[in-house]
């Protein structure tokens, strides 16, 4: 029986990695850091969850003998930079530069009609899931989902599950009562490490990740329904019992 959907946001909601990766560059432009991060290189870095980890993961590859700055003083660097890149990128959520992608307001809604919980199981911060559903959804967007999942609840990114079991935990559901929708490897890798069937909607950025593991890869949400997700999720139960 499927109770609940479960919502990654960057990629999935929206194909919001563009506007991530210009308000990065936006602040290692305000911070003189002589760092620009192309589309090529985004890509590459986006195999890193987390705002946070993707800048220190960078900084090593570019700065070999990092381990020479004091760490509290990395740590500060790197809060800076993501304080300024987090304004930046609400700025730009608020000016309606990011809209959902093709169907998922549309299951969303659908979903609620039929009595389905929703949650968002993501590692951005938020004040991202905030700006973005705010401005798509309205100012009581939070009535539609049942718990959020975020880098604040979850501070052990994906492809770790920490996330994902937090949210079966506050729907009181097991996964064989859910499917989540993900956008990337590291998400798929997160929700069936916690035992959930997994919708893949890849955007530029990861379409050449692996989803073989996936119930389904589709371009887009826009031709699913309540109707057919039930029909996957039914097969994909009969095929692996539920736990
Ligand atoms: C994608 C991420 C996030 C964003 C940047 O999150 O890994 O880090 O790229 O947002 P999702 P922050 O799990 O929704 O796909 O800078 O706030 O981390
Ligand atoms: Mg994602």
């Amino acid at each position: 029986m499927l109770n609940a959907l479960i919502f990654d946001v960057d990629g999935t909601l929206a194909d919001t990695e563009s506007a991530h990766c210009a308000a990065f560059n936006y602040a290692f432009d305000e911070l003189g850091l002589g760092w620009h991060w192309d589309d090529a290189l985004y890509t590459e870095l986006l195999e890193i969850s987390g705002g946070k980890e993707r800048v220190l993961h960078y900084w090593r590859l570019v700065n070999p003998d990092i381990k020479a700055i004091d760490a509290s003083g990395v740590q500060d660097t790197i809060a800076r930079i993501h304080e300024l890149k987090t304004a930046h990128y609400e700025a730009t959520v608020n000016s309606g530069a990011v809209a959902l992608r093709p169907g998922v307001l549309r299951l969303i809604e659908e979903a609620q009609v039929e009595g389905l919980q929703l949650a968002i199981a993501t590692t951005t911060s938020p004040v991202n899931i905030a700006a973005l559903l705010r401005r798509a959804i309205g100012p009581d967007w939070r009535q539609n989902f049942t718990a959020i999942g975020d880098a604040s609840t979850a501070p052990v990114k994906k492809p770790h599950p920490q996330v994902y079991l937090q949210m079966l935990a506050a729907l009181h559901l097991t996964p064989g009562e859910c499917v989540a929708f993900e956008d990337s490897s590291n998400g798929l890798q997160s929700a069936m490490a916690a035992g959930l069937a997994t919708v893949i909607t890849p955007t530029r950025y990861t379409a050449h990740h692996d989803f073989s593991k996936a119930m389904r890869v589709l371009p887009d949400l826009s031709q699913v329904d309540l109707a057919q997700l039930r029909q996957w999720h039914a097969q994909s139960q009969a095929v692996t019992p539920p736990r």
